[in-house]
């Protein structure tokens, strides 16, 4: 199984979330049902390791916190840009939840993540996009803004990759409680 754990976002968030695409040739916008904030990316374990990852995951006590959405940024890799999304903001809570799961699961066997956590919502695939369109887009909704929901759960996702766009499944739902 491909898996990784991430947040939900409520339609609330979503919809405004999708009220960003658009108007950008080249790209490839993700649909809204697949919007996520990763929280560690798995990868493909087997069966075996997925029960002990979800075990682990379970046993993770943290407290609702909330989360808000904040400013667009770029992902980019060999001076490409790969991808637009929007920024979470880097709360206690979020931090906390995040540095939690990392633990839990280096202790049930992953390599630890050698990238520093950026919480950030994917919006689009942008290997197609000019440049200066992007950048004039990042400019024109730099003061995109969410009022904060709180995060009551986190969820393990798998995740199958398609032709056209990934499938992302929620498999085990985790309560978070104050
Ligand atoms: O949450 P976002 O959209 O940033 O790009 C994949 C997606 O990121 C990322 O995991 C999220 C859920 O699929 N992903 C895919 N392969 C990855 C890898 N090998 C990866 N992240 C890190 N390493």
């Amino acid at each position: 199984m491909r898996l990784f754990v991430a947040l939900e976002l409520p339609p609330e968030v979503k919809d405004r979330l999708a009220s960003l695409a658009g108007g950008l040739p080249g790209v490839r916008w993700v649909r809204p049902e697949n919007y996520h904030l990763t929280l560690r990316f798995i990868g493909e374990v087997p069966g075996h390791l997925a029960e002990e990852l979800d075990l682990a995951l379970a046993a993770i006590r943290a407290k609702p916190f909330p989360l808000s959405l904040s400013g667009l940024g770029t992902f980019e890799k060999g001076g490409r840009v790969q991808s637009l999304h929007v920024v979470a903001e880097r709360t206690p809570g979020l931090a906390h939840l995040q540095s939690k799961i990392e633990t839990a699961l280096q202790r049930s066997g992953l390599p630890a993540e050698r990238k520093r956590f950026a919480p950030h919502v994917t919006l689009a695939r942008t290997e197609g996009a000019a440049l200066p369109k992007l950048a004039g887009f990042i400019q024109a909704h730099n003061l995109f803004r969410t009022e904060p929901v709180m995060v009551e759960r986190f969820v393990l996702y798998s995740s199958q990759l398609g032709k056209e766009a990934a499938v992302y499944t929620p498999e085990v739902e985790y309560d978070l409680a104050a």
